[in-house]
């Protein structure tokens, strides 16, 4: 179903039109209500004025998370804060967290651009959505608690983790839909089997899964697991959480809430926009937002865009599913490695499971890395011979894709660390 056909179904005239009145007024609020933005505009010599049309954009400055973190914790904000009636944190790994700031509109804003998402996967009022995202400064738990409720739907907000209650929720309440990260839905999916509970039984049909990179692979093995029909939602806090972007039935990218997020993509390197079909780093400019509006926002994370129309009559651009963040990306051995390559190549071999590590390491002046996998216990036999030729066979394939050498450890279920929330998948000791 399309939530908000008028927006989602616009015209491309009728899009540029709102785009550019919003963009022009974004322009002029941050001018006069962020010194921040008026010093960095002046810098470039640049007005408000000198916007006019959507393609200025490239005359403004970029925003990256150091400005967030370097203007800590409010200082980007853009109302008093007075009008502020709601933060999150975003869950940074290093230095301190970025604090976003939302004022009623923007709440309404966040529940209207989820509502969509969740229609788009085939949510109705009819549902019961299982939140299992975390719920606190995160977005995810209040970001996707605000949409179901404004679709109509029933929400169970057992936030994340407790594995044992959520699969009772599932049964006892009849959950049918599911909204956590793909590694924690994994997860599920395995608890599920290891407790004898058939998925098949169960009404869950949708799984609404983001908030970390994740394959097609992924998608189709998790779908397998819990019988459901799985969407990508992606989304980050500093443009205003999970909504920015959701996937359609026709799985073939996400499209992006343009109406209140102008999207680009960029080449990081010479910082310049890029056409269609190229994979570039992902940039956002937030037209409607007034608590904390950013101009051209750097997200780290590589995708491409595609403004051909799609079957489900959305006319919304889609982003490609995100491939990985260049932050992600390892270079080893002066090889770039993303995280994304190695989950593609281990989900397509049977005998994995979706459970794996990457740990690169320093011997000497040489990097390494190590891949552990968990392999199906039916694979796991005693039998030496078996689990050689499994080894062989995958690290033959990592190798060649990949293109440098690599140290393969299958392990046992229930080795690698299960998470709540996002999946650490790399663990790279030469940084610490
Ligand atoms: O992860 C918001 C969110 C919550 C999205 C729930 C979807 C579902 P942050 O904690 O600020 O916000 O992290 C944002 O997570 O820049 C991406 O690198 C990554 N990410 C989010 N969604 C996806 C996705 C939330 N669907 C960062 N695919 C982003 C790949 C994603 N990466």
């Amino acid at each position: 179903m399309i939530w908000n056909q008028p927006r989602e179904c616009m015209s491309r005239d009728e899009m540029t039109h709102l785009q550019t009145a919003r963009l022009k007024d974004l322009v002029q609020r941050v001018y006069h209500n962020v010194p921040f933005y008026r010093t960095k505009m002046q810098g470039l010599g640049i007005e408000p004025a000198d916007i006019q049309e959507l393609g200025d954009i490239v005359k403004l400055p970029f925003t990256t998370k150091q400005d967030l973190r370097d203007n800590y914790p409010f200082g980007l904000f853009a109302v008093p804060k007075s009008e502020i009636v709601r933060v999150h944190a975003s869950s940074g790994t290093t230095g301190k967290s970025t604090v976003v700031g939302y004022t009623r509109k923007d709440i309404d804003t966040f529940s209207e651009v989820v509502a969509r998402a969740l229609a788009s996967a085939g949510a109705t009022k009819e549902d019961f959505v299982q939140v299992a995202y975390g719920y606190g400064l995160f977005t995810g738990g209040l970001g996707i608690h605000y949409g179901a409720e404004k679709l109509g739907a029933a929400v169970i907000p057992v936030s994340g983790g407790n594995t044992e209650k959520q699969i009772q929720l599932l049964q006892d309440f009849g959950s049918t839909v599911l909204a956590c990260t793909p590694s924690y839905a994994a997860y599920l999916s395995e608890a599920l089997e290891d407790a004898g509970i058939d998925p098949a039984s169960l009404p869950l049909r949708i799984g609404v899964f983001g908030a970390e990179p994740w394959t097609q692979a992924m998608r189709q093995k998790i779908e397998e697991g819990l019988k459901i029909t799985a969407f990508d939602i992606y989304g980050l806090s500093e443009i205003i959480g999970p909504g920015v972007s959701i996937s359609c039935e026709y799985q073939d990218g996400l499209h992006i809430q343009e109406d209140h997020f102008i999207p680009e993509i960029i080449n990081p390197e010479t910082l310049e926009q890029m056409g269609d079909g190229v994979t570039g780093e992902l940039v956002f400019t937030t037209i409607t937002k007034e608590g904390l509006p950013l101009l051209r926002y750097r997200t780290r994370d590589l995708s491409s865009l595609n403004h051909a129309p799609c079957q489900c009559g959305r006319t919304n651009v889609r982003m490609a599913k995100i491939f990985g963040r260049s932050d992600d990306m390892l270079i080893i051995r002066g090889v770039n490695v993303f995280p994304s390559s190695v989950e593609s190549i281990l989900l397509d071999i049977p005998e994995a499971k979706p459970h794996y590590q990457l740990i690169v390491d320093r011997k000497g002046t040489l990097d390494t890395l190590e891949v552990q996998v968990e392999i199906d216990d039916r694979f796991f036999s005693d039998e030496v011979v078996a689990l050689e030729k499994i080894h062989q066979k995958i690290k033959h394939k990592l190798e060649s894709v990949l293109g440098i050498s690599v140290i393969l450890r299958l392990v046992e279920h229930n080795t690698i660390a299960r998470s709540e929330g996002k999946a650490k998948r790399v663990i790279d000791r030469r940084s610490l």
